[in-house]
């Protein structure tokens, strides 16, 4: 019979190994991941369980929170209240932080995730997925939203779930990316895809085209070569895929490489595209960065930039290293 690795023993081995892996952060993913089996089982109930459909509420981004997005976030709150490992929490759909409840003890790390992320697809069962990013704090019980605005180079974890045909988590600890996939019968996430690697070229993009009108000059010029194809520049043919999910959409590129965009456009100056900073590009930007892959918000490296605030937005093209440094390369020149 085939040795299958859990996370757990994953995650121990890492332990052991690279005496980099502290017990509460292992400890910590194991909860989260414990926490995603949760939401991917109610993901999954859909409209057996009563939880499709808009909550009637708002985010603090001004979207409509569907029922899923709610149950989701208060999953993750929940699940990691009581363990010791936290100073605190951010999430997408709260405005402030989520100090640790006084009658748990407080620990080191800064959990922030996006609980459920491409909601717009949940009532149309189309891959959807949780995703989160762990920090240290500087600050210990004195831990305040200015604690949480460090760079994302400072990650120590980051990962995501995906709740499509299977359900997998993509982890890295900063020693490369794995995937596991949900052994629904035993519960057990095990270790399918070891050590992700992005390819350095692609024939693939993703970008939502129905934009391009307000795209800013570099991206319509990058694009544009992209869809010439064979007959234009670049000499071959490329291929499209847009998902509106960002956790597929990225997965995708971290399993057969490809180039994901978000790019700022000319409609809003002061909200450089769509995705948030803290707890959806940073995360994806370490896990692509640590598969060999890039990851820039056109100019700068996504991991370098230095929060401002909590849900500040970035605008995002990460993937196959050659096609962001290309896309990078034509911002700098306009
Ligand atoms: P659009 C989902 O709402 C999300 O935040 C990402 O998951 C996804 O990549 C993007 O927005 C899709 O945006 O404008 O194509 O609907």
């Amino acid at each position: 019979m085939q040795r299958r690795t859990t996370l757990t023993q994953y995650l121990i081995e890492q332990q052991r190994k690279t005496q980099k892996l502290p017990a509460d952060l292992r400890l910590l993913i194991e909860v989260v991941a414990r926490a995603c089996k949760v939401i991917g089982y109610n993901v999954s109930k859909g409209a057996l369980g009563g939880v499709l459909g808009s909550a009637g509420s708002e985010n603090v981004q001004g979207e409509v929170q569907k029922k899923l997005d709610v149950i989701s976030n208060e999953i993750l709150l929940e699940a990691n209240e009581w363990g010791g490992n936290l100073a605190a929490m951010a999430s997408e759909e709260l405005e402030e932080i989520h100090p640790i409840p006084s009658e748990y003890p407080q620990g080191e790390y800064l959990l922030l995730f996006d609980p459920l992320d491409g909601s717009s697809n949940i009532d149309v069962n189309v891959s959807i997925g949780t995703i989160f990013s762990v920090l240290r704090s500087p600050d210990g019980v004195n831990t305040t939203t200015q604690s949480f605005l460090q760079a994302g180079t400072r990650q120590v974890a980051a990962g995501y779930a995906v709740y499509g045909p299977q359900t997998m988590l993509v982890l890295t600890t900063g020693d490369g990316v794995n995937g596991f996939t949900l052994d629904r019968e035993l519960g057990s996430w095990v270790l399918t895809q070891p050590q992700m690697r992005v390819p350095e070229d692609t024939h693939e993009y993703a970008i939502n085209a129905s934009n391009a009108r307000h795209w800013h000059p570099p991206v319509t010029r990058y694009v544009n070569e992209l869809q010439a194809g064979a007959d234009g520049a670049r000499g071959e043919d490329f291929n499209m895929r847009w998902i509106a999910s960002m956790v597929a959409d990225v997965h995708r590129v971290l399993t057969r490489g490809g180039i994901f965009m978000y790019p700022a456009d000319k409609r809003d100056p002061s909200k450089p595209g769509k995705l948030r900073l803290m707890y959806e590009a940073n995360p994806m930007a370490f896990l692509t960065e640590q598969a060999g892959g890039a990851a820039t918000d056109g100019k700068r490296r996504i991991m370098d930039i230095v929060p401002e605030r909590l849900h500040e937005r970035v605008a995002v093209f990460l993937g196959s290293k050659n096609e962001v440094e290309r896309v990078t390369r034509y911002h700098d020149e306009a």
